[in-house]
C-alpha cells in the first residue's frame, strides 16, 4: 500500500521527469502503486508535482544493470525516452557517487540502451540502431528510395512531406523552411493521431540551417509540445541525413537547448550527447492520490477537507496570493499552512530557521549519498 512516495526531479534541456528509484523494490511490478491516473496527477503542473513524464529505475531482467520504464504525462508508456535516460543516468550518478567514465547497460522496451558519463559533465548515450521500415516504426507511409518511410500527408487542409523513423518509439519528421512559423499546437495534435501512425507518433518540424546545424520544434506523443526530445533529435538527424539534408554528425537546437547527435557509419548506432541536471528531491503527500478524487478536481477536493477557520485565521487575507481569486473563501485552502508558518516564524529566529533548513537538506543529501550501490548483475 502506498504511503509516501519519494521522488527526484530531473530535467534535460527542459524536458522534465520525476525519477522513482525502485531498484530495491521487493515487488518491482507493484511500481509504487502507480496507475495512469496517478502518473497524470504527478505530472500535472498545477495540481501535482509537474513533469513531462515519470521514470522508474527497476531491477534488471535480461542481464543489464537495471531496467527503465517511462510513463508519459498522459499515463501512457512509451518504449524509450532519450532525455529521460540521460536524466536517469545523472540520477544514478548522483545517488551512487559515480564519476566518468561510468556507463550503465539499461534495459528498455526499445532494447539495451547505454548512457555514459562524459568528462565534460554531459551524458553520451548509445541509442542503438534506428528503425527505418514501415512496420518497425510503425507507419503506413511507404518505404521511399531514400531508405526510410516517406510520403505526403494532409493535415488540417495542408499537405506536408513527412519522413518517419523509429528510435524504439515512432517519430514523424517534417523538414520546413521556417520552424518558427509552424502552428505546432494544432498540427502536432493532428499529426500525433494521424491514421498513418497506428501507434500514434511524436512529431518534429525541422529547419536546416547548415548540414551540421539543424533547429527543430517538438510535439511529443502523450505530452504535447515539450522543450526537447532526445529520441526525436536522433530520429530527426537520421531522417535529414537520409533525405540528403544533413551530415551524419550535427548540432540540433531544440527549444530547451542543443543536443549533439552522431549517426555512426561503422556501427549504425546513433549517439546522443547532452546535459541532464537535478532539480530537487521531494516526497509526494499521500493525499495527492486521495481515494475518489478525480485528476482535475484536486483543488476543490483539498478545500473540502480543510478544517473550519477560527477568528484569527479568518483575518488572514490570501486573496492577493491566489492568482485566480480564492477558491473557497469560507475555508481557504492556504489558511492552515499560513497559520503554521506564522507560528513557526513567531517562535524562532531567522538564524534558527536557516539552520533548520540546512540540517534537513544535509540529512537528505547524506542519506542519498550513502545509499547502497545497485547489486552487481
Ligand atoms: C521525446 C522523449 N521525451 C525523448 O526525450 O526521447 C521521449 C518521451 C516518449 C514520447 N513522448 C513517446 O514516444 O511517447
Amino acid at each position: 500500500m502506498l504511503q509516501v512516495l519519494p521522488f527526484s526531479k530531473y530535467q534535460g534541456l527542459g524536458n522534465d521527469f520525476l525519477v522513482l528509484d525502485g531498484r530495491s523494490l521487493g515487488d518491482p511490478e507493484d511500481l509504487f502503486g502507480l496507475t495512469p491516473e496517478r502518473v497524470q496527477r504527478l505530472c500535472d503542473r498545477r495540481f501535482g508535482v509537474g513533469g513531462d513524464g515519470v521514470l522508474l529505475a527497476l531491477p534488471p531482467r535480461e542481464g543489464g544493470e537495471l531496467r527503465m520504464r517511462i510513463f508519459n504525462a498522459d499515463g501512457t508508456e512509451p518504449e524509450m525516452c532519450g532525455n529521460g535516460i540521460r536524466c536517469l543516468a545523472r540520477f544514478l550518478a548522483d545517488s551512487d557517487g559515480d564519476v566518468p567514465p561510468r556507463r550503465w547497460e539499461i534495459e528498455t522496451l526499445a532494447g539495451r540502451i547505454v548512457p555514459a558519463l562524459a568528462e565534460d559533465g554531459r551524458i553520451r548515450v548509445d541509442m542503438g540502431v534506428p528503425f527505418l521500415t514501415p512496420d518497425t516504426v510503425p507507419t503506413s507511409l511507404p518505404l521511399g528510395p531514400e531508405g526510410l518511410p516517406f510520403g505526403e500527408l494532409e493535415v488540417l487542409g495542408q499537405r506536408f512531406a513527412v519522413a518517419a523513423a523509429g528510435m524504439g518509439n515512432p517519430h514523424a519528421v517534417i523538414p520546413v523552411d521556417d520552424v518558427a512559423a509552424i502552428d505546432l499546437e494544432n498540427l502536432g495534435a493532428a499529426l500525433e493521431v494521424h491514421g498513418a501512425f497506428p501507434a500514434r507518433t511524436n512529431v518534429h518540424f525541422v529547419q536546416v540551417l547548415a548540414p551540421d546545424h539543424l533547429v527543430m520544434r517538438v510535439w511529443e506523443r502523450g505530452a504535447g509540445p515539450t522543450l526537447a526530445c532526445g529520441t526525436g533529435a536522433c530520429a530527426t538527424l537520421v531522417a535529414c541525413h537520409l533525405l540528403g539534408l544533413a551530415d551524419r554528425h550535427a548540432r540540433l537546437d531544440l527549444p530547451g537547448g542543443p543536443l549533439e547527435i552522431q549517426w555512426d557509419e561503422a556501427s549504425g548506432h546513433v549517439f546522443m550527447t547532452g546535459p541532464a541536471e537535478a532539480v530537487f528531491d521531494g516526497v509526494v503527500a499521500p493525499s495527492l492520490f486521495g481515494e475518489g478524487s478525480e485528476v482535475n478536481e484536486a483543488a476543490p477536493a483539498a478545500a473540502a477537507t480543510m478544517p473550519a477557520m477560527d477568528g484569527a485565521l479568518a483575518s488572514i487575507d490570501c486573496a492577493t496570493a491566489c492568482v485566480n481569486g480564492c477558491l473557497r473563501p469560507e475555508a481557504c485552502a492556504s489558511a492552515e499552512a499560513r497559520a503554521s508558518v506564522a507560528a513557526l516564524l513567531e517562535g524562532r529566529s531567522l538564524d534558527d530557521l536557516v539552520a533548520l533548513a540546512g540540517e534537513s537538506l544535509e540529512s537528505r543529501t547524506r542519506g542519498r549519498l550513502s545509499r547502497d550501490a545497485p547489486a552487481a548483475p
